[in-house]
């Protein structure tokens, strides 16, 4: 239907000067100036990098506004079916490079720069990183909307706009110090404001009952007591190869007035502002712990404030369709990513029951249609379940409405097991202890009609451990896997421009880069030497690419001819990098207990490279940082060791970074206790980049594994089905440490690397703690997986060979394929293929 709203002559007038978007490097250098001489308020004179870089990205933000509203435009007066994406984290990184390569525009835009003065590389260098998330579960969000956008899906991704992103990390005499991360300090060119779209939301206050005159129905009503605004600001999301642009929206808090004026009056400056304060500290700052739940009031208060602003914007748009609230599920998929927007669950119920008058069964079926979930991981630490109190004070009628949730669930698990004594205390919401918790992911399970893992392992694992019990009472169903994936568009195109140019060389288009399986067909030239010649030639540029970053962040020089061992994640105990420097403590004894003639036969020179951070409150994690730091003072000056090993810790590593360290790694490591690791996607990031891995049989490892080969990866350690006895023959007696780690730890105690106390909690947990990770256990069997690394690394033709087939095979860990599985057996929602 056309909106003939618009009368004939304004139309046409809105037509003739409708805004253009540039196609020729005049029209962008055009632009580009007008944004430098009106927008920034700047000119030739004063344009240095920084307004460059603002004005290069407005004139590309002025690009996608125009795709971006025709494709809203389009998928409004259609009524397509639309996804909306609910993450607390978009762990976007930079904006520029991957829009000007999503819209086909690098070139002519590094053309116009060029012309204009300035060098590109150096003009994307300035951006910051949007640093909205801590991992993997932000960064998959990120790869999510690019695949969404890419698939032509209408996908919306609803988050927060925190003032301050992710900590920077900064490493003083080796220890982590974090700075704040203040990412708007320039403004942001990429996000719209829109200061029109303000939307209240309430906290505490109390429940009233009102009975209906007419009818003598009885209501109830939260009251809030405290209210602040949701502002929304909007980041288009482009795709590759289509001119469909979707929305991220992230919301920002403002107070409702300004202050109280009347405090303020009498001269008590300090709580006039109070509430103002309070209202934006919301959104100030990103919880900056990874796998790890803390139950602060604070972030309770953020969950249900995007929560309640999302659900009131994507409810706003289903009623302008006039459509049946029946309907809604028709219209709308709400992907619940992990458990920490599981509060929309009970605010659309509230929004259906208590404001537009449904029944209660007619309203839960629709919100159980409208939803799915996301588990990201099995570790109890990471378990939201929020205390009762805490909850009721900020949030009573959503309280009540649980309970109400709570009641008809175990109802009807009563009427279907009333033998099983042991099921109700198992699977309700309320966890029944002292003080009393709600358990988020209960809440999820029971209010979504599909309840994903994110790889194949993982997946098995929740239907077996954390979620068994609901198997029982769903079925198994309800319970399916996504296994994670990553967009080539960034992590090949964009980290690794010669491998992306040589592939599409070689296979004749770009059509890799959204049908990855094409990929496959680079086996064709595994034989071919003057290939395998331009592609190890290739990685070697990726590798002094990381060794000039690595003298830049840290002065240490590496060569770049040695073999680049690479491990960079966020830093947990259960990742285990207190393995890897373990490990590389050992090589480090070996090395010098050789003698010195023997020693080139002996070991193939490695680099060490650690890099990620530490949530700031956990302590063990900041050890096992100051130990690789310690490790690498010692080591990298000894002069028996020489070339033969370099340990560098990388400070601040984050999404930009990454994309350097990915293509520059020979091999990298994955090496998770088994069964503790949902998925890993940086795994994927390495291997689609030509490294090889060494990891244990975790997480996607499992199914990357299946797809590269055998011989393409170094597996080792114990399974996730021997974990559980392991640990219990831990408790019975002292540990038996392998004669390996024992001699790493008797060069720890020994004070090698510094003073024994600072390293102690880390040995004591293996030695006197349990070693709840296992490290002792796999630690004989890492040490052979790296040996045979060093082994197959002297053989360069044949490591190369296996660099092409594991890239070769690499097709189905793409997010688009992610996408597309998700909207078909979670969302059933289409493409729109209609070109804007
Ligand atoms: C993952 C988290 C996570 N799983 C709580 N869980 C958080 C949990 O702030 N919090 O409270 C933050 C993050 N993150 C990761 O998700 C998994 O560990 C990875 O294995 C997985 O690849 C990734 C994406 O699925
Ligand atoms: P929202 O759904 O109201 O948030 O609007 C999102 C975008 O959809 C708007 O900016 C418009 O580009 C488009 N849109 C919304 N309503 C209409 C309409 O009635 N006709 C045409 N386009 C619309």
């Amino acid at each position: 239907a056309i909106d003939q709203s618009i009368p004939i002559k304004a139309r046409e007038a809105w037509t003739k000067y409708s805004a253009r978007e540039f196609t020729t490097t005049d029209q962008l250098e055009e632009q580009f100036i007008n944004h430098v001489e009106t927008t920034l308020a700047r000119s030739m004179y004063n344009c240095d990098n920084l307004a460059a870089y603002q004005a290069l990205s407005s004139s590309i933000r002025d690009k996608l506004i125009l795709h971006w509203n025709k494709t809203q435009q389009m998928h409004t007066l259609r009524e397509v079916k639309r996804i909306y994406y609910l993450s607390l984290e978009f762990l976007m990184g930079r904006a520029l490079d991957n829009a000007m390569i999503n819209l086909g525009t690098k070139e002519l835009c590094s053309k116009s720069i060029d012309e204009l003065g300035f060098n590109l590389e150096d003009v994307l260098d300035i951006e910051p990183d949007a640093g909205l998330g801590n991992g993997g579960l932000g960064r998959l969000a990120a790869c999510f909307i690019d695949s969404m956008s890419t698939g032509n899906y209408p996908g919306w991704g609803y988050g927060l706009r925190y003032n301050y992103g992710i900590f920077s990390q900064k490493i003083v005499d080796g220890y982590q110090v974090e700075a704040p991360d203040y990412w708007l300090k320039y403004g942001n060119p990429w996000e719209i404001p829109r200061f029109e779209i303000q939307i209240p939301v309430d906290f505490y206050g109390y429940v009233s009952t009102i009975t209906d005159a007419k009818t003598g129905k009885v209501k109830k009503q939260w009251q809030g007591g405290e209210q602040v605004l949701a502002v929304a600001y909007d980041f288009p999301v482009p795709g590759y190869n289509t001119r469909n642009v979707n929305n991220l929206r992230l919301w920002s808090s403002q107070p409702t007035r300004e202050f109280d004026f009347q405090k303020f009056n009498e001269g008590d400056y300090d709580s006039s502002v109070a509430q103002q304060q309070r209202a934006e500290s919301i959104t100030a700052v990103l919880y900056p712990n990874d796998n790890f739940y803390q139950g602060k009031e604070l972030r309770l208060k953020q969950q249900y404030f995007w929560v309640a602003a999302s659900l009131h914007d994507i409810v706003r748009r289903f009623l302008k369709t006039k459509k049946k609230w029946s309907e809604f599920p028709d219209l709308v998929a709400i992907q619940l990513n992990d458990t920490h927007p599981t509060l929309a669950v009970v605010e659309l119920q509230r929004i259906l029951v208590d404001l537009e008058g449904l029944e209660w069964d007619a309203a839960w079926d629709i919100v159980t249609r409208t939803f799915g979930y996301t588990n990201h991981t099995v570790m109890q630490e990471a378990l939201e379940k929020w205390p009762l109190d805490l909850f009721g004070n900020l949030l009573p009628r959503h309280l009540e409405i649980i309970y109400a949730i709570n009641m008809n669930f175990l109802k009807m698990v009563a009427q279907k097991f009333p033998q099983d004594r042991d099921l109700p205390r198992n699977v309700s919401i309320i966890e029944e202890s002292d003080p009393k918790n709600i358990r988020m992911a209960n809440l999820a399970i029971i209010g979504s009609h599909k309840v994903n893992g994110v790889a194949e392992l993982h997946s098995e694992l929740i239907k077996t451990t954390i979620f068994k019990d609901f198997v029982k009472i769903y079925g198994a169903e309800k319970f399916t896997n996504v296994t994670n994936g990553i967009t080539p568009r960034r992590w090949l195109k964009q980290a690794n421009p010669e491998l992306s140019d040589l592939i599409q060389a070689k296979l004749g288009s770009d059509e890799y880069l959204t049908n990855t399986i094409k990929l496959k067909e680079l086996e064709k030239f595994i034989s071919d030497p003057e290939f395998r010649r331009s592609w190890a030639d290739i990685k070697f540029h990726n590798k002094q690419r990381l060794a000039k970053l690595i003298k830049k962040l840290t002065n240490i020089e590496v060569n770049p001819h040695n073999l680049f061992d690479v491990q960079v994640k966020r830093i947990h105990e259960y990742k285990r990098q207190q393995m890897n420097i373990f490990g590389v403590i050992y090589r480090y004894l070996q090395i010098k207990a050789t003698p010195a003639a023997e020693r080139a036969a002996k070991f193939y020179p490695r680099v060490s490279i650690i890099g990620g951070k530490a949530a700031p409150g956990y302590y063990a994690a900041k050890k096992i940082i100051k130990l690789v730091n310690s490790v690498a003072e010692v080591v990298n000056k000894d002069p028996e060791v020489g070339d033969l090993l370099k340990v560098v810790f990388i400070p601040d590593y984050n999404v930009s970074k990454a994309e350097i360290i990915c293509p520059g790694s020979d091999i990298s490591e994955h090496i998770s206790t088994a069964g503790t690791e949902a998925s890993g996607t940086s795994n994927m990031k390495f291997v689609l980049n030509g490294g090889l891995i060494i990891g244990t049989v975790d997480g996607a490892n499992v199914e990357i594994t299946r797809e590269v080969g055998e011989d393409q990866i170094f597996l080792f350690g114990n399974l996730a089905e021997d974990v559980d006895e392991l640990r219990q023959d831990h408790q019975i007696g002292k540990l038996e440490l392998p004669e390996s780690l024992s001699l790493a730890f008797d060069a720890i105690e020994k004070g090698t690397f510094g003073p024994y106390e600072e390293y102690q909690s880390l040995v004591e947990a293996i030695k006197y703690h349990g070693d709840y990770y296992l490290v002792s256990d796999d630690f004989e069997s890492y040490l052979e997986a790296q040996n045979s690394v060093d082994k197959e690394f002297r053989d360069t033709e044949n490591w190369t060979k296996k660099s092409i087939i594991c890239v070769a095979n690499m097709g189905f860990f793409s997010s688009d394929r992610c996408i597309q599985e998700y909207a078909e057996n979670i969302w059933n929602v289409e493409p729109v293929l209609d070109q804007v």
